[in-house]
């Protein structure tokens, strides 16, 4: 049976990158698979997190799934905290990680950077609780951004050595889902840098929460060069900034690339961004109200994210209990 699972950390500034790379795709998919969407909070502080601002994040998150449209009575919404197989699976699991592997994955040397000695135990084996996350629940799919792929691959792996090192085919091999025309929406200050929402800049993403003014300002911002757009894609790739916005409108508006480059080939970039902003806004907007409206009623998202839990804790316990008489683990 097909099941889905994705989540996003609560580290604050959701961004235009999450909903067009994430969120807006879940919603999509909630039609034709089951869901369970997971708000990350034990990923979150493998980088150090305020814990007065950490519950606020997290409803925040919570927040934004509902206002995209993720029905959380047909489908699984929680925060990963609340489910402790998470934990327990992973334990499992990095005895099953090689840790060659894990000396491969980008996001950590690019999340430790250079001083690498400090960085948290929990960084560096991030990959092997999201192999949990998913594994946890036996999900077939996985909806992310581009830049968890490799993350994905690694799941993967520790899915096929449990399952031939205990010799049976327990865990489902996991498929990626990367759709879309902004599977990597890049920093609005820096093209070859991905929006992110722990870049210090706060004019380099478009948060999900910004006013209209703010949105409009920051495309305004958003760094070009100086030539109108391009009338091909083979152009256009030579020019990241553009592509970045090109993409963005693309995106935004369900077209393609081709499509937005057939409506604005040689325009300057100030007609461009002017056209970009009200796109921008009218996407964003209502849902940005909607999050504030959710976030004056804590009680409700909480209430929720209870819910989620008690439902994933009774698909994931029956899951680990398994795993743990696979193993060999003593249950009298
Ligand atoms: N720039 C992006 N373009 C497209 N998709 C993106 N995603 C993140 N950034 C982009 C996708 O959003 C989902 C949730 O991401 P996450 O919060 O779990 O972590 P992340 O990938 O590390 O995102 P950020 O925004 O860069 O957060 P920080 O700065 O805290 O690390 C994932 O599906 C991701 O692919």
């Amino acid at each position: 049976m097909s099941l889905i699972f994705s989540g996003i950390q609560p580290t604050g500034n959701l961004h235009l990158g999450n909903y067009l790379g994430a969120l807006r795709n879940f919603v999509r998919l909630q039609d034709s698979y089951d869901c369970i969407f997971c708000v990350v909070d034990m990923h979150a502080i493998t980088l150090w997190q305020e814990p007065a601002e950490l519950g606020k994040s997290t409803r925040e998150v919570a927040a934004a799934f509902l206002a995209a449209g993720i029905d959380a009575r047909k489908h699984i919404l929680f925060n990963q905290s609340q489910v402790r197989v998470h934990a327990q699976l992973a334990w499992i699991f990095n005895c099953v990680a090689r840790i060659g592997w894990l000396n491969r994955m980008t996001q950590f040397k690019e999340k430790a950077g250079k001083d690498r000695e400090n960085a948290s135990v929990g960084l560096y084996v991030y990959p092997v609780l999201m192999a949990a996350d998913i594994l946890a629940y036996r999900a077939t799919h996985v909806p992310v951004g581009d830049d968890q792929k490799q993350h994905l691959e690694l799941a993967r792996d520790i899915a096929q050595k449990f399952n031939n090192d205990f010799g049976q085919p327990f865990f489902p091999i996991i498929e990626p889902i990367i759709q879309g025309e902004a599977t990597r929406v890049m920093s609005l200050r820096d093209g070859m840098k991905k929006m992110s929402k722990s870049d210090p800049s706060d004019y380099s993403r478009i948060n999900m929460t910004d006013s209209a003014e703010t949105i409009a300002l920051k495309i305004r911002k958003a760094k070009t060069d100086p030539h109108p757009l391009p009338e091909t894609l083979a152009e256009l790739e030579k020019r990241p900034e553009a592509d970045n916005l090109v993409g963005i409108y693309a995106a935004l508006s369900d077209k393609t690339r081709e499509d937005v480059l057939r409506e604005f080939a040689g325009a300057q970039f100030s007609a461009f961004k002017g056209a970009l902003s009200d796109l921008a806004v009218a996407v964003l907007g209502p849902i940005g109200a909607e999050m504030q409206r959710l976030m004056k009623d804590p009680g409700h998202v909480d209430r929720v994210l209870r819910d989620g839990a008690d439902r994933a804790t009774a698909l994931a316990e029956p899951v680990l209990a398994e795993v743990e008489r696979i193993v060999g683990w003593l249950k009298p």
